[in-house]
């Protein structure tokens, strides 16, 4: 008989009995979107789980970087990274400005702030970093050059769910934040997403923003879109966020797993837990130097897909070696040394609450030789 497949992740799913009766409700209400109860509700549970002040739910993770561009009204040239998901740059692109690429760092997968200041130029007018694998970049050192130059920055932190620097959210950071809810994160509504936002104004203005633009029933304020969150995926997201701790607890566990395996494997590099700083486990990125390793990236890759261990190379290809971008000046490999080397070294290993130990096993088998 074949093996199962172990998929690189699995999402968390509520009960279905208690999703139920809470679709109940809606059917009863009949009031399916457009702001109703789940909404409302989810909005202000999610505010309190993530320790910030003001939150907008939206319909994926991809529309409040839209809407976060539009709503800071950035023009010109927006400096972001290459090793990420395209809906990064996608959206800057689809706001009529031009993505600037800067190197990553190999400590963190995110955007390096050294590199930062040698792509700025009199059109930029934004940075947006990304907290890749949900770890946690030099924010310190980012706000330090934006204040410097009077650059926004929109934090990509489609990652993050949860995580925290010295007990404040990392969401906190930048001038805004989004969030995915896709069912591969941490945290789902099956689609969603949000942004986040720090003054009553802003999230006013994104409201409106992500409803068309309407003010009021005869008012349009700004040309808006329509990326509101319904209420069948608010309701299933109030139930997944009573679970959401204990399945985070559940990857910490498999984290620790893999480290303890893979510690001594020469070739194989991973990351540690960053000091004060709670992580989601959201990715467990491994990175194969294959000359130690003695088989490349890609051998590994295809061993394990053939043993139907479905890792994946989450950010491969690089975003600024696909068409519509490679033809930019950053988008030159020689420009982004350490990205390209770590996009062809990496592999995300199986990650989700619902892996066994036999699961875990049958994926370290493949590694460790
Ligand atoms: N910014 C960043 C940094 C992001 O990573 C993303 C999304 C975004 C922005 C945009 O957010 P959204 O608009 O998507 O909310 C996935 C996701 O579609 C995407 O959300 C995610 N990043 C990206 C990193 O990964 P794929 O093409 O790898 O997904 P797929 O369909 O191959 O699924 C991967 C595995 O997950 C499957 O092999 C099995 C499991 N799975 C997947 C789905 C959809 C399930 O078990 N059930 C499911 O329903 O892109």
């Amino acid at each position: 008989m074949s093996e199962q497949r172990i998929t690189v992740t699995s999402p968390l799913l509520p009960d279905l009995g208690e999703f139920n009766e809470m679709l109940k409700e809606v059917w009863a209400s009949k009031w399916i979107t457009n702001g109703g109860q789940f909404h409302q509700q989810l909005e202000k549970a999610l505010a309190e789980y993530l320790k910030v002040p003001y939150i907008s739910l939206f319909t994926n993770g991809t529309l409040p970087l839209l809407t976060a561009l539009q709503a800071l009204r950035i023009t010109g040239e927006v400096i972001t990274t290459p090793y990420s998901f395209v809906a990064t740059t996608h959206s800057i692109w689809w706001n009529g400005c031009r993505p600037v690429f800067v190197d990553i760092e190999e400590s963190t997968c995110g955007i390096d702030p050294n590199k930062i200041e040698a792509a700025i130029t009199p059109k930029t007018t934004a940075i947006m970093p990304v907290h890749c694998y949900g770890k946690p970049v030099n924010m310190e050192a980012i706000q330090a050059i934006a204040d410097k130059y009077g650059l926004k920055v929109i934090y990509d932190a489609a990652h993050t769910f949860g995580v925290e620097v010295n007990g404040e959210s990392v969401l906190a950071k930048g001038d805004l934040a989004t969030l995915s809810f896709h069912a591969t994160k941490v945290f789902n509504t099956l689609e969603g997403g949000a942004l986040v936002m720090h003054d009553e104004q802003t999230k006013q203005r994104i409201d409106h923003l992500k409803n068309f633009g309407f003010e009021s029933e005869t008012e349009v304020v700004a040309p808006g879109i329509n990326s509101k969150m319904d209420e069948v995926r608010a309701a299933y997201g109030l139930l997944n966020l009573r679970q959401v701790d204990e399945a985070i607890e559940k990857r910490h566990q498999v984290a620790v797993k893999y480290r303890n395996a893979l510690r001594n494997v020469p070739g194989i590099r991973f990351f540690d837990d960053m000091p004060r700083v709670r992580h989601n486990y959201s990715y467990f990125p491994i990175f194969i130097n294959a000359e130690e390793y003695r088989m490349t990236r890609d051998e590994l890759y295809f061993k394990m897909k053939d043993a139907q261990v479905l890792g994946r190379r989450y950010f491969y290809p690089l975003i600024s070696s696909f068409s519509t971008y490679r033809g930019l000046p950053s988008a030159d490999p020689a420009n982004l040394p350490v990205a390209t080397k770590i996009a062809n070294e990496v592999i995300c290993l199986p990650m989700h609450h619902e892996l066994s130990n036999e699961d875990i096993e049958r994926v370290l088998e493949l590694i460790v030789k």
